[in-house]
C-alpha cells in the first residue's frame, strides 16, 4: 500500500515544498548551507569553484521546488504528454540559463557580491554538459528551453554518458582527442533516480507458444539482462512555473548477479560481465552525419526506448485507462532514426506482454510515433546488418520482418506487379548482408514524418523518399523549420544587445515573444541607434579578441571585419573552400602595393569545429587551416590586413562568444546538403550578416530578412546533379583562380605539400562531389561584395539591424508550437504557481 503522511505532519511538508523567497538573505543563507554541509568547505577554504557549486546546488533547490509542482499539477491534469527521444541533449553549461529563467540573476549577483564573490567568474566554473555531436543534439537543447517556455507538459529522453564529445587539442596543427569526462568533479543540475530503474534484455532466443485455442504467441527469454537507471535534469521555463525534465538513463548491471558463475570459483568473470553493463552508455559516438554500424551503438539505442517506453508506459497505466487511449495521452517524436527501435519495440510490449492483436497494436503504434530526418546525405542514413540485429534483439528482428512483409503487402495491392518498387521501398535492403533501413522503418511506423526546413522538406519528398510519398499520397509528409531560443542565443550570450533591445522596444516581452522584434525596424535610420548597435557588436569583438589572445597568443584588432565559420567540420560543409579563399586573398595581398593594402579591408577569418576522430580528410582540413595561418599570421608584408586562426575545441560555450562577435559567417555547404543549419540563425540573430549558399534555412532567412542583407552565391540545389554527372564523364572544369591557390599549396608555400596531397586530389581525381570549382568564382566574388559593403559602415549598421529584426520566425518557440499544433496534437498546461 502506498504510504501517506498523518495528516497533523503535512504543514512540516509544505513548509519544505514551497519555493524560497528570492530574497537576498536567504539566497545567501541556502549559498552558505550548501557550501558547509553539503561540500564541507569553510569561509578559509574557498575558491571560485566551490563557490559555484554552492550557487548551482542553492539553485538547484530551487528548481527542485518547481520541477516537483509541475510534476503534482501534470499528475492531477492528466494532460496528453510528448516525449521527446534524442540520443543528444547538447545542454551546454546551466546556471546563467538558470537564473535567467527563474529571474533571479540579479539578485544572485548581489547576495554573491556582498559575500565577495564575482558570478561572471562562477559562471565560467561550470563543464559544459555536451552529450551531443552538433546541430541536432543542440536542436533538442533548443526545444526543451521552448517547451518549458511555452507551458507544455513534456518529457526530454535521452542517455547519461560518462564520456560526452571528446576535447580537442590542436597540437603541430592537427586535431588530437582527449576524453571528456564531465561528471568528474559531480554535476549539480541532475537528480539521481536509483528509485526509477528498469530491466533491459539483451540476445537471448524467441520462444513460440500455442495455446489449447489454438493462437500463438512469442517470449522472448534468457540472453543477458541490465538495468538502466534514470538520471532527471530539470529544465526550467523562462519566466514561469512549468519546469520540465529530462530523463537520462545510465546502464548499470543487473540486480541479479551469475551466483553460479560465483560459485564455480569465476568470480573475476562475474564482476567482469557486470562491468561490461557500465560500458553501454559510457561514450558518445563522435561521428555527425555519418553512420558506424557498431553493435555497442545498437546496445545504446535499444536499451534506451526500451527504458524510456517501460517509463511512459509506467505513467499511462497509472490513469487505468484501456489500451486505445494511449495514442491520446502519448506522442513520441524520434529525433532522427537514432530512438527507431521503439516502433518495434512498443509493438513487442502491446503484442508479446499486453496481448493485443497485431492490428490493435499496430493502430496505436502508428498514430503515437512521428519522426524528424536531418539529412539526406547517403553515407548518414542508418543502415542495420540483418545478423547484427537478429542476434542482439532477436524478437524484434521478427517483429520488423512482419511489419515489412504487411507493408509491402499493402504496396503491392495499390501498386500491382511493380516488383521494382517493392524492392525500392522494402525496408530490409538486399545484399550480403541484409541490411534495415531504419528510416523507412520510421516512416512507416510514424504518422507524419517531417524535415527541418523547406528545401530540405522538399528533397526528402522529391528524392529520398519519393515512393514513400506516392504510396501515402503526401499525407505523411510536412516541414518544421528549425528554430534557436532566444533565451540562450541572444538574451543570455549578448547581454548587452539585450538591454539595448528592450530599453529601444520598451519592454524584455520580445525574450518570449520574438514576433516583437520586428519593430526594431523602425529604428534603421536613426544614427543614434546605429551608432549604439555598432558599438555593441564592436564591445563583443573585443570580448572574442581577448578570448583568441588568451587561448592562442596571436593578436587580432577588433577593427577588422570578423568573419566566422563555426560547425563541425566536414566535407559538405566546405570549411576547405573557405580557407581555399582565404590563401587566394593572400596571393592578392602579396601583390599590392603598401597603399593598395592601406585601401582593404583588414579581415579576421575564425574557424572552429571538430572532425570525427576517423574522418581523415576533414582533419587534413584542420591541419590546413592551422599551416595557412601559421604562415599568413606570421608574415610582416600582412599585418592586420589578414589573420586566420583556429580556435580549438569548438563547445556551447564557446559558441557564446563567438556568435555576438560576428561581422560576417559563413554557411556554405554545398546547396542541397545542409538539412537546415541553425548556427546561421543565432549569428543573423545577433546582428551577424550570412556569407552563404542557398541551402536549407539560409533561404528562409534571406525570405525574412530580404536579399539586400544577405550575401548568397553558388549554384542551386537543382543544378548539383548534373553537374556532378558531368564531373564523372568529363574532365572537371577547373577554376583559374582556383588552380593558382592550389599550385601555391603543390609548391609547398604552407609547408610540405605531400601531407595535403589527399585533400587537394578531392578536386581532381576525387571528382569535385561538392563542387568547390564550379562555386569559387562565384564565392570569391561575394566576399568582395562583402568587403565593399563593410566600408559603408551607415549601410552596414542597417544591415546588422535589419537582420536582428526580421528574424521573429526562427525562433524554436515558432517551432515547438507547430509541432504541438500539427503533430503532437498537445496542449499547453500552465501550472499555478502553488499547488492547492
Ligand atoms: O541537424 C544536423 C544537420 O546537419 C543540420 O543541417 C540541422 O540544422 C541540424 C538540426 O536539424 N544534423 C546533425 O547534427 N546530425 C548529427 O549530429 C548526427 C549525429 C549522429 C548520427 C548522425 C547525425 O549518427
Amino acid at each position: 500500500p502506498r504510504w501517506l503522511p498523518p495528516p497533523e505532519t503535512l504543514h512540516l511538508w509544505k513548509e519544505f515544498e514551497t519555493p524560497e523567497p528570492a530574497e537576498i538573505a536567504a539566497i545567501q543563507k541556502s549559498f552558505l548551507r550548501h557550501v558547509t554541509k553539503t561540500f564541507a568547505r569553510t569561509a578559509f577554504n574557498m575558491d571560485n569553484f566551490a563557490s559555484y557549486q554552492g550557487t548551482a546546488y542553492s539553485l538547484r533547490d530551487r528548481l527542485i521546488d518547481k520541477w516537483n509542482i509541475t510534476q503534482q499539477h501534470h499528475t492531477r491534469e492528466d494532460p496528453k504528454r510528448v516525449y521527446y527521444l534524442s540520443l543528444e541533449f547538447l545542454l551546454g553549461r546551466s546556471l546563467d540559463s538558470c537564473l535567467l529563467s527563474l529571474g533571479v540573476k540579479d539578485i544572485y549577483k548581489k547576495a554573491l557580491d556582498e559575500l565577495g564573490f564575482r558570478l561572471e567568474d562562477l559562471i565560467g566554473e561550470e563543464v559544459d554538459a555536451a552529450l551531443g555531436n552538433g546541430g541536432l543534439g543542440r536542436l533538442a537543447a533548443c526545444y526543451m528551453d521552448s517547451l518549458a517556455t511555452l507551458d507544455y507538459p513534456a518529457w526530454g529522453y535521452g542517455i547519461r554518458y560518462n564520456y560526452g564529445i571528446f576535447k580537442q587539442l590542436i597540437v603541430d596543427g592537427y586535431q588530437t582527442e582527449f576524453p571528456d569526462y564531465w561528471l568528474n568533479f559531480g554535476n549539480p543540475w541532475e537528480i539521481e533516480r536509483l528509485d526509477v530503474s528498469y530491466e533491459v534484455r539483451f540476445r537471448g532466443y524467441v520462444n513460440k507458444v500455442t495455446e489449447e485455442d489454438g493462437t500463438i504467441s512469442y517470449v522472448w527469454e534468457g540472453g543477458e539482462k541490465v538495468v538502466a537507471v534514470a538520471y532527471d535534469v530539470p529544465i526550467p521555463g523562462y519566466g514561469t512555473m512549468n519546469t520540465i525534465n529530462i530523463r537520462l538513463w545510465s546502464a548499470k548491471p543487473a540486480r541479479e548477479f551469475d551466483f553460479a558463475m560465483f560459485n564455480d570459483g569465476n568470480y573475476d568473470k562475474a564482476v567482469e560481465e557486470q562491468k561490461s553493463a557500465e560500458n553501454i552508455t559510457s561514450v558518445l559516438y563522435p561521428n555527425d552525419n555519418h553512420m558506424v554500424g557498431k553493435i555497442l551503438r545498437l546496445k545504446q539505442q535499444y536499451l534506451f526506448v526500451c527504458a524510456t517506453l517501460q517509463d511512459a508506459i509506467r505513467r499511462f497505466k497509472k490513469t487505468n485507462r484501456p489500451w486505445s487511449d494511449f495514442p491520446y495521452q502519448v506522442s513520441i517524436q524520434l529525433n532522427d532514426t537514432h530512438p527507431t527501435l521503439g516502433i518495434p519495440e512498443l509493438q513487442r510490449i502491446l503484442i508479446d506482454e499486453e496481448g493485443l492483436s497485431w492490428d490493435d497494436a499496430w493502430d496505436i503504434v502508428t498514430k503515437t510515433f512521428s519522426f524528424t530526418n536531418h539529412t539526406v546525405l547517403p553515407e548518414a542514413l542508418e543502415r542495420w546488418a540483418v545478423p547484427l540485429v537478429q542476434d542482439l534483439l532477436p524478437r524484434h528482428m521478427m517483429i520488423i520482418f512482419d511489419i515489412n512483409l504487411f507493408f509491402l503487402q499493402k504496396v503491392e495491392k495499390k501498386f500491382p506487379g511493380d516488383r521494382d518498387r517493392l524492392r525500392r521501398m522494402s525496408i530490409i535492403e538486399e545484399g550480403h548482408p541484409q541490411n534495415v533501413r531504419m528510416a523507412f522503418l520510421a516512416i512507416v511506423g510514424s504518422h507524419t514524418v517531417n524535415g527541418v526546413a523547406e528545401l530540405h522538406s522538399n528533397l526528402i519528398k522529391n528524392v529520398i523518399f519519393t515512393d514513400f510519398v506516392e504510396y501515402y499520397e503526401g499525407n505523411k509528409f510536412t516541414n518544421v523549420t528549425n528554430g534557436i531560443t532566444p533565451r540562450r542565443w541572444l538574451h543570455q550570450c549578448n547581454p548587452a544587445l539585450s538591454d539595448f533591445i528592450t530599453q529601444k522596444l520598451g519592454s524584455d516581452s520580445w525574450v518570449k515573444d520574438l514576433e516583437q522584434l520586428k519593430k526594431l525596424k523602425e529604428f534603421v535610420d536613426d544614427p543614434a541607434v546605429q551608432k549604439q548597435w555598432m558599438a555593441i557588436k564592436r564591445q563583443n569583438k573585443v570580448r572574442l579578441a581577448d578570448y583568441i589572445h588568451s587561448i592562442t597568443s596571436i593578436q587580432v584588432s577588433p577593427d577588422s571585419l570578423f568573419d566566422i565559420q563555426v560547425k563541425r567540420i566536414h566535407e559538405y560543409k566546405r570549411q576547405f573552400m573557405n580557407i581555399l579563399g582565404v590563401i587566394h586573398r593572400y596571393l592578392r595581398l602579396k601583390k599590392m602595393t603598401p597603399e593598395q593594402k592601406a585601401k582593404e579591408v583588414p579581415r579576421l577569418v575564425v574557424f572552429a569545429g571538430k572532425s570525427a576522430p576517423g574522418y581523415f580528410i576533414a582533419k587534413l582540413v584542420i591541419k590546413l587551416i592551422n599551416s595557412v595561418g601559421e604562415v599568413i599570421n606570421n608574415d610582416p608584408e600582412i599585418g592586420d590586413v589578414l589573420k586566420v586562426v583556429f580556435i580549438p575545441n569548438y563547445n556551447v560555450s564557446l559558441a557564446e562568444i563567438i556568435i555576438p562577435a560576428s561581422d560576417i559567417s559563413q554557411h556554405i555547404s554545398t546547396a542541397g546538403t545542409e538539412a537546415s543549419g541553425t548556427s546561421n540563425m543565432k549569428f543573423v540573430l545577433n546582428g551577424g550578416i550570412i556569407l552563404g549558399t542557398v541551402d536549407g534555412a539560409n533561404i528562409e532567412i534571406g525570405e525574412e530578412i530580404g536579399e539586400d542583407n544577405i550575401f548568397f552565391f553558388g549554384v542551386k540545389a537543382d543544378e548539383v546533379e548534373d553537374i556532378r554527372h558531368l564531373n564523372r564523364y568529363r574532365k572537371i572544369e577547373m577554376d583559374p583562380d582556383l588552380r593558382n591557390v592550389l599550385d601555391a599549396i603543390e609548391k609547398g608555400t604552407f609547408g610540405d605539400p605531400k601531407i595535403f596531397e589527399p585533400l587537394v586530389a578531392t578536386l581532381t581525381v576525387g571528382g569535385d562531389y561538392y563542387l568547390i570549382s564550379k562555386d569559387f568564382a562565384s564565392y570569391i566574388e561575394a566576399q568582395a561584395d562583402a568587403d565593399e559593403a563593410y566600408k559603408d559602415k551607415v549601410g552596414w549598421a542597417k544591415k546588422s539591424i535589419l537582420c536582428t529584426a526580421g528574424m521573429s520566425k526562427f525562433s524554436s518557440d515558432r517551432s515547438i508550437n507547430e509541432y504541438a499544433e500539427k503533430i503532437w496534437k498537445i496542449k499547453p498546461c500552465s501550472v499555478p504557481a502553488t499547488l492547492p
